[in-house]
């Protein structure tokens, strides 16, 4: 995931295969996708030094399949990050960790755990599937049938595979690739001691120009001194641990929520929406220990005396929007997209992509003619970039959770963020015409005029720093319209999608085509 690859082998929910016809190096797949092409993948690696990942893609069964392990690390260096290495800028070797953090949930006999049946209780929560799926889905397919769920919290931490594991360090610097592989939790990263600095160093796709510093050590935990990680993001993170001495243990922790979907997290650590953030008390507010041992330390020099080193030497601005006229200067292309929370036939919790064009509304997610409104992934493909260029995309959020938005194919840079304004009083997870006059019309300010138009682009909203960088997952949050440049430079079909698995397995996913008109 994140990486530079030919349609064929980009391993999209259509291309999928099941095992081979006599076991492993078998005379080929006993069934495959209806966009199989073969079970072999070339990848180019032709893309800058990056903290990539690989899962499984089905349609439908990939946050099952993901749940189950099918997921690991795709680390790509180039000369760039090696040189940085050689120079001793950043950590190497046993100093650089690759840490994916997952949450699942146990049987008493040890088993996965993972809600489908109508009984079957729900982590965290009070509640059981009968509770979320409404029992119209039972009348029809019977008391015994699995379900889906909106979204999936596990009740235990993993990392790499492992409960709560603890790693021993020594006093120096480490560089930790964090990759959040969970369904839907998100996660709001702490030290629990203070005299711990991080320091960004990587999004997505790669380097940032220079060292970001995210907790500065000094001892004093201050607001804002966290960082965010939403369902497939990662973050290449370089932890300091030389103010600690042999013997300290430390652990790193979370205060997203508990068990519930992430609505956004203030610039000083507080969730919004009324989540209820996870404390150090609670088994989720943990995620690893860190036992710092006598040994051989490394320093990084991300710093020159007050000056932070040069990471990335050539990282190109293409969100540079010189005029600020919200548009990266880049963009040829514009388009805007709505994120939407709609019901399926029988009351099911359904988020959607879809366009969000102003003009005509969607009167049904199967047709992709209208304006604005939520699109079924079978619907006729809208977002067809042309091939070699670049385009804007507008995202809005019109869902009252936090969407982690996806793109396969391109790594994009975020243009801006702005807070958007809108009605939905029939709560039909589609905002309201309130003009009601059967278009959708945007107005542009923070004091909205709903007679004048039906959605308002209000005030621009500071960029986290985790979102300054290259990135293939960015997350949209409510009432929030977050702006993408992405440069589409392979032909073919790839996918967009929110990477809460559960979302992407239950329609929240459009096609992406590149049109190759030569
Ligand atoms: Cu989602």
């Amino acid at each position: 995931m994140g990486g530079h690859t030919a349609s064929a082998f980009d391993g999209l929910p259509e291309q999928w295969f099941t095992q081979s016809k006599s076991g492993p190096g078998g005379k080929g797949p006993r069934e495959v996708g209806p966009d199989f092409v073969s079970s072999t993948a070339e990848y180019p690696n032709d893309q800058q030094a990056a903290t990539l990942w690989y899962h499984d893609h089905a349609l439908g069964i990939t946050r099952l399949n993901v749940y189950a392990g099918l997921a690991g690390f795709y680390l790509l260096k180039d000369d760039e990050r090696l040189e940085l290495e050689d120079r001793g800028v950043l950590p190497s070797g046993s100093y650089d960790l690759g840490m994916a953090i997952q949450d699942r949930a146990f049987t008493a006999d040890g088993q996965l755990y993972y809600p489908a049946y109508k009984n079957d209780p729900l982590n965290g929560a009070d509640q059981t599937v009968a509770d979320v799926v409404p029992q119209a889905f039972f009348d029809t397919y019977g008391e015994d049938a699995p379900s889906i769920v909106p979204e999936f919290f596990g009740d235990t931490i993993l990392v790499n595979g492992m409960v709560w594991p603890n790693l021993n360090v020594t006093a120096g610097s480490y560089e930790f690739r964090i990759l959040n592989g969970s369904d839907s939790r998100f996660y709001v990263l702490t030290a629990s001691n203070p005299a711990v600095a991080i320091y960004l160093v990587g999004t997505d796709g790669g380097l940032l120009p220079h060292a970001v510093t995210i907790s500065d050590g000094d001892g004093e935990q201050e607001t804002g001194e966290f960082v965010l990680v939403a369902p497939g993001d990662r973050v290449e993170l370089v932890f300091d641990f030389s103010r600690l001495s042999a013997g300290d243990t430390v652990k790193l922790l979370n205060s997203g929520p508990l068990f519930e979907p992430f609505k956004g997290v203030a610039a000083d650590g507080q969730l919004l929406g009324d989540a209820e953030a996870a404390t150090a008390d609670d088994p989720v507010g943990n995620i690893m220990q860190f036992t710092v041992t006598s040994g051989v330390t490394f320093h990084a020099e991300l710093f020159d005396g007050a000056d932070a080193v040069l990471l990335a030497a050539n990282f190109s601005r293409l969100a540079a929007d010189e005029n600020g006229d919200g548009v990266a200067d880049a963009a040829s292309n514009i388009r805007n997209l709505g994120l939407f929370e709609g019901a399926d036939q029988f009351g099911r919790v359904t988020p959607m992509l879809g366009k969000a064009e102003p003009g005509t509304i969607t009167t049904s997610d199967e047709d992709a003619t209208a304006d604005f409104g939520p699109l079924s992934y079978n619907a006729e493909a809208t977002e067809r970039p042309l091939l070699g260029s670049t385009e804007q995309w507008n995202i809005f959020n019109f869902t009252a959770d936090t969407h982690p938005v996806h793109l396969h194919l391109a790594q994009y840079q975020v243009v801006e963020k702005r807070e958007i304004f809108f009605l939905d009083e029939d709560e039909n997870g589609v905002p309201d015409d309130t003009t009601g006059d059967g278009n959708i019309s945007y107005g542009v300010g923070s004091s909205p005029d709903y007679a004048a138009a039906d959605i308002w682009i209000g005030d621009l909203m500071a960029l986290r720093p985790e979102e300054t960088g290259w990135q293939d997952t960015v997350h949209v949050d409510p009432n929030t319209m977050m702006s993408l440049v992405a440069t589409f430079d392979l032909p073919g079909e790839y996918v967009w999608h929110c990477h809460i698995l559960s979302h992407e397995d239950n329609e929240m996913m459009r096609p992406l085509i590149v049109d190759n008109l030569v």
